[in-house]
């Protein structure tokens, strides 16, 4: 059995849309963030920087932190979502995001929707990084059905959830075409509706 440690968020949604896809039974455990319970020294035991998800394999007592660590670990034990001969193209992406578009598009969240007012500096450079963005993975998937090719995979998974905050950035996602049509098509698997809401049986994915 899996226990996830993790909140309501971007990266919290990758593991829980990942158990929901790859069908395995897991227990939530849920950190609360704005009690910093994810500095509290058990916790730092299993996430050294002190951040969400985390996942236990109570199966083999192994721990794992960082959310592409943790796709990869369950792709690689339910053989799913991580086809071994486009692994180099999967890698690229999911590292794309681990690197680039989280973590840029957290800055936007944090200067646009959290801290409006505090920064012109911050706002416009985030706001300007992330329609860049929108752009590139527009383009992406203009070529390309799904992030890493003809399937889906957990590069996609990875991404996704990002998206799935597309209210709170004021880009307006139905302009980029090919970013919307991958964000919709995803939208409406069982899987990530489940694994959205995980936390909040009421929550919704926002629509276009
Ligand atoms: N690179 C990490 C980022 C995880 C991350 O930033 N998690 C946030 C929530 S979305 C967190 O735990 N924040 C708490 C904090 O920074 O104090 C991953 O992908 O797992």
């Amino acid at each position: 059995m899996i226990e996830l440690f993790s909140a309501n968020t971007p990266n919290g949604w990758k593991i829980s849309i990942m158990l929901e896809e790859i069908g395995y039974e897991y227990k939530v455990t849920k950190v609360d963030l704005s009690k910093d319970e994810q500095f509290k020294p058990e916790y730092i035991k299993i996430s050294p920087f002190g951040k969400i998800p985390v996942i236990i394999d109570h199966d083999n007592n192994k721990s794992v932190f960082e959310s592409g660590a943790i796709l990869m670990y369950l792709a690689d034990k339910s053989g799913k979502l991580y086809n071994e001969k486009e692994r180099l193209v999967i890698n690229q992406w999911l590292m794309a995001q681990m690197g680039t578009v989280g973590p840029m598009i957290g800055q936007h969240h944090q200067f646009h929707h959290y801290n409006p007012g505090k920064s012109e500096f911050g706002e416009e450079r985030y706001f300007k990084i992330t329609k860049r963005i929108y752009g590139e993975l527009d383009a992406r998937l203009e070529e390309s059905k799904y992030l890493a090719g003809k399937e889906y995979t957990i590069a996609d998974i990875a991404t996704w959830p990002w998206m799935a905050r597309h209210e709170w950035h004021d880009i307006g996602l139905k302009k980029y075409k090919n970013l919307s049509r991958w964000y919709l098509e995803i939208s409406e698997r069982e899987a990530v509706i489940k694994g959205y809401s995980f936390m909040d049986k009421e929550a919704k994915i926002p629509k276009l």
